[in-house]
């Protein structure tokens, strides 16, 4: 811990691991260092594969960077069981970026529960927050119910979209423009880019009539560095409104709910994980054969769960 506080990198890295993989003693880590938290801002940057997502966080880090400014970068990778695949691409995509010294990356490799993934990227987020990172990008592919959850822990939300996104765009949209903050329509060089951008405009129109902040809709050029000072102009603009009029506090508040709920749904998770091939294997067994309603088999689940000594945190055991 002092080490991660004195800002050595060895030390940002094993803490991540520990953190990430449950190891023991991950609780006390993060107990330690939660104190030293609540100074970086999370920006969330998720949309369909291949849309630009790592090329903009790449231009991105650099804008940063450049101003002395430190970024970290988280990529979840929901789809691949491994991060080595994962990290490989990332690195060799974002190669130039691994060598500036105020950028630091990681990949995370993601695991059966959904729960688990939104809890154990927050807390590698905590743990790069007390590093003292001014600026966490954390990037997901898709738009499924995983990606909304870790989506759900940043303070800030961009969806990257491409003009060729065609009909997928309607059903990315319906889940994205909830909770997305700054849409992106990347690849602007190939046709169709700025229509996107005016259906993205008419599909917030709304909640820019509802609310204070005006969901900017951005074109940029990734792979040319276009949009790029644009898009980080409009983060920090959505920085600064959620820093004015107790905007982030209320946000921060809502994140520290959903923490317990992730923290709580892990921990059910993992002892269901746990007493699948026991207990519960037989009082399956009295539910399908009629001996048991469900309901009344659920209460005796809780009930042991509750009656446990400790708590179920480590996914290794
Ligand atoms: N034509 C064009 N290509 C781009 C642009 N931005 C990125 N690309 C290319 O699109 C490809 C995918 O870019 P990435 O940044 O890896 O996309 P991603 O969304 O992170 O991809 P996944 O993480 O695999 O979902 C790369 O070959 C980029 O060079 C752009 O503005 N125009
Ligand atoms: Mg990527």
């Amino acid at each position: 811990v002092q080490a991660l506080l004195a800002r050595e990198r060895r030390a940002l890295s094993r803490a991540i691991t520990v953190v990430e993989n449950r190891e023991r003693g991950f609780a006390d880590l993060l107990a330690a260092v939660y104190p030293r938290t609540g100074s970086a801002f999370r920006v969330g940057i998720t949309g369909p594969p291949g849309a630009g997502k790592s090329t903009l966080v790449d231009g991105l880090a650099a804008h940063w960077s450049a101003q002395g400014q430190r970024v970290g970068i988280i990529a979840v990778d929901p789809t691949s069981p491994f991060s080595g695949g994962a990290l490989l691409g990332d690195r060799v995509r974002m190669g130039d970026l691994s060598a500036l010294p105020d950028v630091y990356i990681r990949s995370m490799a993601t695991r059966g529960s959904s729960g688990g993934v939104a809890a154990a990227t927050r807390d590698v987020s905590m743990v790069m927050d007390a590093f003292g990172f001014d600026w966490l990008l954390i990037e997901t592919v898709g738009v499924g119910q995983i990606e909304i959850e870790v989506m759900n822990i940043c303070d800030s939300v961009t969806v990257v979209f491409v003009p060729e996104s065609g009909d997928g765009v309607q059903a990315l949209k319906a889940g994205l423009i909830e909770i997305a903050h700054v849409y992106v329509v990347n690849k602007a060089d190939r046709p169709g880019a700025e229509q996107l951008a005016t259906e993205l405009g008419q599909a917030v129109a709304a909640k820019r009539d509802r609310e204070r902040w005006n969901y900017p809709v951005i074109t940029s050029e990734a792979v040319h560095r276009k949009g790029v000072t644009e898009l980080a102009g409009e983060l920090e603009r959505h920085r600064a409104f959620l820093g004015t009029a107790e905007r982030l506090p209320r946000v921060r508040r809502e994140q520290a709910l959903k923490d317990l709920e992730n923290i709580l749904r892990e921990r059910v998770h993992t002892y269901l994980l746990q007493e699948r091939d026991g207990w519960l294997d037989e009082l399956s067994g009295r539910i399908a054969s009629g001996n048991l309603d469900p309901h009344r088999a659920a209460d005796l689940v809780w009930q042991r769960l509750l009656a446990r000594e400790g708590t179920p945190t480590s996914r290794s055991d």
